[in-house]
Formats: C-alpha cells, sequence, structure tokens
C-alpha cells in the first residue's frame, strides 16, 4: 500500500458513522500496569513508527540492539528521514508552505515526562535534535520560528536550504493551479511518529514533519504538541499520530490513546477509540485522514486509521516487520 494515497480524498457516509462508547470505564487505574498488561510476555527492546520508514527503525534497532536508551533511539531513528531529501514530507526536502518556505515542527519526550518541541523551525535539517536541546538544555519545552533558529545556531547547528529542486518545482506548479489555500486533503503526507521501548523497559517517542504542504505561513500542526502529535507515559505507554493534525489537536489524540490505555485498553483497542472520537466530532465533514500509533508498556502495539493505507513499521529482536493498520472505513 503506497503512502501517498493516505490523504486521498474520500467521502465518509454517514450512515455508517457510530456512536461507541468512548471511556471504557471511568474508573482511572495509576498502577504501573494495568489488568489487562499483567498477563502478557513483554516485548522489548522494541521500536515502532508510522509508514513504512524501515531505515528508520533499522537506525533506532541498531541504538537499542547495542544496549542505547529508547531516547537516542528515537531520536536516531527519525533523524534518517529528516535528513532523507527524498522524504518531501519531513526535514530536508519537505514540501514548503504557500509562500515556498519550509518550515519543520518537531518534537521528543522520554521515560521522565521530560519534553521539548520546535515549532515552524527554518533552515535546519534536524529539528528533533533540536526539540531534544531544548529539552535537555533550557528550563523550556516549546520555541518556535526565529527564536528556535537562533538557539538552533547557539547549539552548532548549521543553516541548510531546506527547499530541494524538487520540491520548489512541485510548489511552483501547485501555485499555478491551486487556490491561495492550504491544501489539506491530498496525498501528500507521511509524518514520522517513533515509539521505542529499550532494555530496561523505558519508553521514549519523536514525532517530526514539515506538515501540511503549502499551509498558511506560520501553520503549526499536531506533530510538535505535546498530548497531540505525541505522548509517553512511562508507566501505561505511548502514542504518536499522522495525518491532519487539526483534528488531532481538537482531540489531544496521542494523550487520549495512552489515557485509555491506562484505564485497560489493548493499544488497538485504544487507537479504535482514538479515532471514533474524531469521526464523531466530523459527523458533516469526513474527507481527511488520520493514523494513530500505540505501544503499552509490554510492547504490545496497535495501529488503526480512517481511511485504508496506514501502516507502519516494527523492528524487535525478530527482526523488522510492516503492519498494515486497520481501518474504520474499509476502502
Ligand atoms: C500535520 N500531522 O502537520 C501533520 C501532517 C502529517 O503525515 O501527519 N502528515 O498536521
Amino acid at each position: 500500500m503506497k503512502r501517498r494515497n493516505f490523504l486521498k480524498n474520500s467521502t465518509l457516509g454517514t450512515a455508517t458513522l457510530i456512536s461507541a462508547p468512548i471511556l471504557a470505564s471511568p474508573q482511572v487505574q495509576s498502577t504501573k500496569k494495568t489488568k489487562a498488561m499483567a498477563n502478557v510476555k513483554e516485548v522489548r527492546p522494541i521500536v515502532v513508527c508510522t509508514w513504512d520508514f524501515h531505515n528508520a527503525t533499522a537506525r533506532a534497532w541498531e541504538v537499542l540492539k547495542s544496549g542505547g536508551n529508547s531516547l537516542d533511539a528515537v531520536e536516531q531513528g527519525v533523524m534518517v528521514e529528516e535528513a532523507d531529501p527524498n522524504n518531501q514530507t519531513v526535514g530536508l526536502g519537505g514540501r514548503p508552505d504557500r509562500d515556498g518556505n519550509v518550515t519543520l515542527d518537531a518534537c521528543i519526550m522520554d521515560k521522565d515526562a521530560r519534553c521539548g518541541s520546535v515549532v515552524y523551525l527554518q533552515n535546519i535539517v534536524h529539528p528533533v535534535s533540536v526539540a531534544r536541546k531544548v529539552m535537555e538544555d533550557t528550563p523550556h519545552i516549546i520555541l518556535a520560528g526565529k527564536g528556535a533558529e537562533q538557539f538552533a545556531y547557539e547549539k552548532g547547528f548549521k543553516k541548510v536550504n531546506l527547499l530541494t529542486e524538487k520540491s520548489r518545482q512541485e510548489w511552483l506548479k501547485w501555485k499555478k493551479t491551486s487556490k491561495y489555500q492550504p491544501v489539506i486533503n491530498i496525498e501528500n503526507h507521511d509524518t514520522i511518529g517513533m515509539l521505542a521501548i529499550d532494555k530496561n523497559g523505558d519508553i521514549s517517542g519523536a514525532c517530526t514533519t514539515s506538515g501540511m504542504a503549502y499551509k498558511i505561513a506560520g501553520r503549526v500542526g499536531d506533530s510538535p504538541i505535546i498530548g497531540a502529535g505525541l505522548f509517553v507515559d512511562n508507566e501505561v505507554g505511548a502514542a504518536t499520530a499522522t495525518g491532519v493534525g487539526e483534528e488531532v489537536i481538537r482531540t489531544v489524540g496521542s494523550f487520549l490513546i495512552v489515557e485509555l490505555m491506562r484505564q485497560g485498553m489493548s493499544p488497538q483497542e485504544a487507537c479504535e477509540e482514538g479515532v471514533k472520537r474524531i469521526i464523531e466530532k466530523n459527523k458533516d465533514k469526513q474527507d481527511f485522514q488520520i493514523g494513530f500509533l500505540a505501544i503499552n508498556k509490554n510492547g504490545e502495539t496497535g495501529g488503526y486509521c480512517i481511511h485504508p493505507g496506514f501502516t507502519y513499521s516494527m523492528f524487535t529482536a525478530k527482526g523488522q516487520l510492516n503492519h498494515p493498520a486497520g481501518s474504520y472505513l474499509k476502502g
């Protein structure tokens, strides 16, 4: 299944809408493992990421296999995609906003709920590493725009023109034929969200993107927003999102999924509930895609999306796998 078909226009029939119970139980468990997790054999180390970014999970696996921690694994894993000029939705070579500027969003979160984020960052190939510096070297969580860029230079990051000729040509073509509006429902999204558990059982996550192609200048999506595009709770698990960020922000999607797991849902069940929550809030407008990916403390994983096509990549001691995720609509 081609990732490029991810956000293709599609119509969701209202007849298929459901109103499922959102939370299985109002009782919040704060124990380290929920009952559902107690009897499951642990898988660790493990790394998963959105889409079929095999080089990224392979890199993260190298870190985990050699005893490295999950924070290093997710940072180094997603950096593979940030540096790849052929990936037009992350880092170098990302599609620009409607004014022709490549602006990047990224965040990272670790086992101690430490987190860092950069939004609307330009001219830097590795926003995830800048986000990590924000987390480790400042008392803040989010740095934006020029301030984030200046901070990156102070930390030794190099200025790089991120707009490749291919992305520039596509943008010029878009300018001729498209309205002067952000295009949200085309097949142009492959954000990478990565979740890992290391040999000590500690969980970290990272998420990085160039966001919606041809977005209004200044637009920030869900990917760098802790709780929306990414959330980690080392007692429970982690989740990340891809797709139309506005909808993920409105439901605080990744936080929701981790909380659902805390209350006893499996990662798969939690991702399905997350998607259903978004469907319920969009009864008149469903021509967009969302994909959620989750992992629990035991290393069980789940993925779910609205329209068929979302997959996730996994690497464990058993090797590398690509999982098609289930979808709310069946194609
Ligand atoms: C955003 N969620 O900026 C991102 C886009 C994305 O795969 O996930 N694309 O809204």
